[in-house]
């Protein structure tokens, strides 16, 4: 069962032999419990929550929840493995396309993109003037990277090209990032009143909700940038939203929020602010990619091997 959907990518390695049934990207919750009585797979994305009343509605089946994102924050991995039911993601072919938006991000949010092309196409460009639209160069900056994963870790090697200095959170020290990117491993408070620029790479959870608060945000210079390209929940946004009218906070530049597909009113008032609607794997090569690894996670599991990217 695809409770939303799947590209094409992915529903071309399914071919026919399985019977499929689609609800597509407007179906509601009441329609997902329908979808999946008596399925042997559900593959969901991340505005599905995957919880007992799903997974006990697909009944005895069930052997495999696929999720359609590398981010399993919708997915209760405890009552799927009370039921025996193995969940997969897809890391790996995200990588590049996410950690390329948080450095577009970055840059846009450093000289405040949204505005000046606002601005321009406003008709309010009336010539040069060397003390408008001005921002800040990466070059010569300290960046902070929260989380050293696999998209962490993309981020710090393509922002090393910037020349910058990098610093980074991880729960254990990452010997070949610090040899070959020169990066730091700090504590968090240290890493938020030292870095210029702040990219948030956690995962979701009831540990890491709402790591940049108030108090994160007080810590961090009045200049900094934040950019969040993980999930909403990391950050408080009514905190940032506040910080930016303040001028207590540089810049943001953030691809996810809490509540999505709704943005934060405040958010969407704020100055200094990139946003963009959650589209850090959003390319043609990683969601094809996505869509082609669910479907070999199916297939695997349909045909009682392993699947190639379990969550463990
Ligand atoms: C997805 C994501 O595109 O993989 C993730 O965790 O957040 C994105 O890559 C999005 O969640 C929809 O599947």
């Amino acid at each position: 069962m695809i409770l939303r959907g799947l590209l094409q990518a992915g529903l071309d390695l399914l071919g026919e032999q399985h019977e499929l049934r689609v609800g597509g990207l407007d179906s509601t919750p009441e329609q997902w419990l329908e979808l999946v009585e008596g399925a042997d797979v559900i593959v969901v994305d991340p505005t599905v929550p995957v919880g007992p009343e799903l997974l006990d509605m697909a009944g005895d089946r069930l052997k495999l929840v696929a999720n359609f994102a590398v981010g399993y924050d919708n997915v209760d991995l405890g009552a799927c493995s009370e039921r025996g039911v193995t969940v997969t993601n897809t890391p790996d072919v995200l990588t590049d396309a996410t950690a390329e938006l948080a450095v577009a991000l970055t840059l846009s949010a450093a000289r405040d993109l949204p505005a000046a092309e606002r601005s321009l196409r406003a008709g309010e460009w009336s010539g040069w003037d060397p003390a408008r639209y001005r921002g800040f160069e990466l070059s010569g900056s300290t960046v902070g990277v929260v989380g050293m994963g696999r998209i962490g870790r993309r981020y710090a090697e393509l922002m090393s090209g910037f020349g910058v200095d990098l610093l980074y959170t991880s729960r254990r020290s990452r010997e070949e990032v610090e040899m070959e990117l020169g990066a730091h491993r700090t504590g968090l408070d240290e890493l938020l009143s030292r870095s210029d620029v702040i990219s948030l790479h956690l995962p979701a959870t009831d540990h890491t909700r709402h790591t940049i608060d108030r108090r994160a945000i007080d810590l961090m210079k009045p200049t900094a940038i934040l950019v969040n390209t993980g999930r909403g929940g990391l950050v408080d946004s009514s905190a940032v939203a506040a910080a930016l009218s303040e001028g207590r906070l540089g810049a943001a530049g953030l691809d996810v929020y809490e509540g999505e597909p709704g943005v934060p009113e405040e958010l969407l008032g704020a100055p200094r602010t990139t946003l963009t609607p959650h589209i850090g794997s959003a390319t043609y090569r990683a969601r094809d990619a996505m869509a082609e690894l669910v479907a070999i996670n199916v297939i695997a599991v349909l045909e009682g091997r392993e699947p190639v990217t379990p969550v463990e």
